[in-house]
């Protein structure tokens, strides 16, 4: 059994839902606190010293970070909603054994190499994407964000305060101080390598992207006594707006999702009051990514007037594209045999690291191409590619 078999063979099981195959790998939760133990008995047992920064992010540094101009690598243990197994613990893993490899090959870095597991990254449960980098670069106020409740109205404070005893400390400008670089490892959410049949790839930019709360407001009433006509039903305008949704992405040539859908009183005799539904909208350029919520919030407002019912748009997180480095990216891509360089729609921790500090991300085959699903897959030798990638680069970038 290969060394990457054997690591990833111990974080299968942890977390995993029986029935959906899928992952349940929430911030803080039972089986994300699994994933992080096992973390730090992996990063000790590599002689690495560990720190914690107060927001949930751990750092296990080869070589002493007081030194600064460390080259951090790493990614996140937390998942969605069913999610698949790779997307996060690919790249901590795969972190974990670019070690082990760069010390096999006698590789003595100059610089602190450190390996990052970081907190929230999907907002699965407090509704923040990369809640754990977005504290630590001082991009959220750690109040506000200890006031974030998950579905049950556990805080984000109650939470890390239950499993790491204090609740989030905010930005620590002393320790992102300390990162020259960061190099983020991550299984590919789409399948550009397996159409070129490369089981590695450079990150060219990630999208815009941004994540806006609809609420529809209606009027609550009985579903058997109420005549049609006399009804102010906030999930025709729901309904419509999903539709429009759709069709503003396909005509921009963008993607928007409505994934996530709450209706009060939830009730099936129940005509609802209301209906939050939440929009997950995605485009190769800023400005389309705001026509295209512009497009649905117009659409809604239109849809509204013939309901009888209103509706409101809040936007929850917008994240501005990423163009990552230039130097680095095309460093990195003809290290690795002119690796092909790929732009991802999909939002990274890396993405909020590059603001600060130049930042790369590597993409390793996923022949399904799914993501956020159980489907989602890489197979151990794409993976054991990845590890060799990412030991090549450390080794370039730290020695
Ligand atoms: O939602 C995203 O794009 C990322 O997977 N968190
Ligand atoms: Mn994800
Ligand atoms: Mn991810
Ligand atoms: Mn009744």
């Amino acid at each position: 059994m290969s060394a990457f078999a054997e690591l990833w063979a111990q974080l299968a099981p942890v977390g995993r839902d029986a029935e959906s195959g899928g992952y349940l790998r929430y911030a803080f939760g039972p089986a994300e606190l699994t994933l992080r133990a096992w973390f730090l008995d992996q990063a000790r047992a590599r002689g690495l010293v560990v720190e914690e920064d107060g927001n949930g992010n751990i750092f296990a540094w080869w070589g002493d970070p007081a030194a600064g101009d460390a080259v951090l690598t790493g990614s996140h243990l937390d998942s969605v909603p069913h999610g698949g197994a790779y997307d996060g613990p690919l790249g901590v893993v795969s972190a974990l054994l670019a070690v082990d490899e760069l010390r096999a090959r006698g590789v003595r870095p100059v610089r602190p190499i450190g390996v990052a597991v970081f907190a929230e990254e999907e907002g699965s449960r407090f509704g923040l994407a990369c809640l754990g980098s977005r504290l630590l670069a001082g991009l959220v106020d750690p109040a506000a964000a200890a006031a974030l409740t998950d579905r049950d109205g556990i805080t984000l404070d109650a939470a890390m305060r239950s499993a790491l005893g204090a609740g989030p400390a905010g930005a620590r400008p002393d320790l992102l101080g300390r990162i020259g670089c960061y190099v983020e490892l991550h299984v590919e959410q789409g399948r550009a390598l397996v159409d070129v049949d490369r089981p590695v790839a450079v990150a060219s930019a990630i999208w815009p992207h941004g994540r806006w709360r609809l609420d529809f407001h209606g009027e609550a009433n009985h579903a058997g006594t109420t005549l049609m006509g006399d009804r102010r039903d906030p999930m025709l305008t729901f309904a419509a707006t999903v539709l429009a949704a759709n069709d503003e992405a396909r005509r921009l040539g963008a993607h928007a999702t409505i994934g996530r859908v709450q209706v009060y009183p939830n009730a099936t005799n129940a005509i609802p009051g209301k209906v939050s539904a939440w929009l997950d909208a995605r485009a190769d350029s800023p400005d389309t990514m705001e026509q295209v919520v512009a497009g649905v919030h117009l659409h809604a407002q239109h849809r509204a007037l013939s309901d009888g019912t209103s509706v409101t748009l809040t936007a929850e997180s917008v994240s501005p594209e990423t163009e990552f480095h230039g130097g680095l990216r095309d460093r990195l891509a003809k290290l690795l045999d002119d690796a092909p360089i790929l732009p991802t729609g999909a939002g990274h921790d890396a993405g909020v690291l590059s603001a600060f500090v130049p930042t790369a991300m590597l993409f390793v085959r996923n022949p399904t191409g799914v993501s956020h699903s159980p489907a989602e897959h890489s197979t151990d030798a794409d993976c054991e590619a990845g590890v060799q990638a990412l030991a090549d680069v450390l080794a370039d970038l730290a020695c």
